[in-house]
C-alpha cells in the first residue's frame, strides 16, 4: 500500500544517518521495524558496527533477530542517536506518540540521545496535535488503575470532556512493558502543548504522557512514490 511504501521509503533512508561506532536508540512501531530490519541488513552486508538500545521488548526481539547487537541504556550511558516513528508531528517537530503503547521506554531512550530522528509517512503530519488520541500511561497496581482518579482531576481541570478510553487489547485492558495501562485522551486538538504535558505528568498515578515536545531534531517524511523529504 502507498502507506507502507512511505514508511519503508522514511526507514531506509533514516537508516543511512547510523554510522559504525554508533550507540543507537531503536523505536517501536511499524516504520520502526523496517528501520531495524534496514540496520540488520547494513549489519550484515557492510559490516556496520553499532549498539543499539531497544524501546521495547518486541524491538530488542527484532534487534537481535536482525542481528544488531543489543544493549542496555545503562550500559550506553548515552546515545548518538534514535530513531523512533510517530502518531503525529507539527512544524515545530513537537510530536504525539504512544500508539503502540511504548512511549514511556521511547521517551526515556530519545532524550538520553545526541540526536533525535522521527521517520513518519506523511499522512503524520498536522498543523496542531491532538486530532490523535493523547496516550498516557497508567500505573496498574494490585489489579487496580488510577484511571478514575485521573478522569476525575482532568475532568476538574477542565482540559478534558468524558471521552477518555482506557485502551483495551482484545478484552482485557492493553498493558504495557512496565505492566501499567494505557488511557487514550480524545482532546480532538491540543492549543497549549507544553501545558497539558505538565499538569498530566504532575497527577498521581500518570507514568507519562506521549507528547515529546522539543525532542525531535529532524522528520524524515515518506511519500507513497517512495520519495522523502527531511524536515529540520
Ligand atoms: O507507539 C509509538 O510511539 C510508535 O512509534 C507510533 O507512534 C508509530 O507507529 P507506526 O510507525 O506503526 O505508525
Amino acid at each position: 500500500s502507498p502507506i507502507e511504501r512511505a514508511k519503508y521509503a522514511s526507514a531506509r533512508r533514516a537508516a543511512e544517518f547510523v554510522e559504525s561506532g554508533m550507540k543507537v536508540g531503536l523505536g517501536t512501531g511499524s516504520t520502526a521495524a523496517w528501520m531495524v530490519k534496514r540496520l540488520g541488513e547494513r549489519v550484515r552486508e557492510e559490516g556496520l558496527k553499532i549498539q543499539g538500545v531497544p524501546t521495547s521488548s518486541g524491538t530488542a526481539a527484532l534487534a537481535r533477530e536482525a542481528g544488531i547487537e543489543v544493549t542496555t541504556l545503562d550500559e550506553a550511558r548515552w546515545l548518538d542517536l534514535t530513531i523512533d516513528g510517530a502518531d503525529e508531528f507539527d512544524s515545530n517537530l513537537n510530536l504525539i506518540k504512544g500508539g503502540g503503547g511504548a512511549h514511556l521506554q521511547e521517551k526515556v531512550v530519545a532524550t538520553a540521545s545526541d540526536q533525535m530522528i522521527v521517520i513518519a509517512d506523511a499522512a503524520k503530519a498536522v498543523e496542531t496535535l491532538g486530532a490523535f488520541p493523547l496516550p498516557v500511561e497508567i500505573l496498574a497496581f494490585g489489579g487496580q488503575t488510577t484511571k478514575a482518579l485521573i478522569e476525575e482531576t482532568l475532568v476538574g481541570m477542565d482540559v478534558l470532556g468524558r471521552d477518555s478510553v482506557l485502551r483495551m487489547q482484545g478484552d482485557a485492558p492493553f498493558v504495557t512493558d512496565e505492566g501499567n495501562h494505557i488511557l487514550d485522551l480524545n482532546l480532538r486538538r491540543i492549543g497549549n502543548a507544553r501545558q497539558l504535558s505538565l499538569v498530566l505528568n504532575q497527577i498521581p498515578g500518570v507514568v507519562e504522557n506521549g507528547l515529546f515536545l522539543d525532542i525531535c531534531d529532524t522528520v524524515v517524511i515518506g511519500y507513497g512514490d517512495g520519495k522523502t523529504e527531511i524536515r529540520d
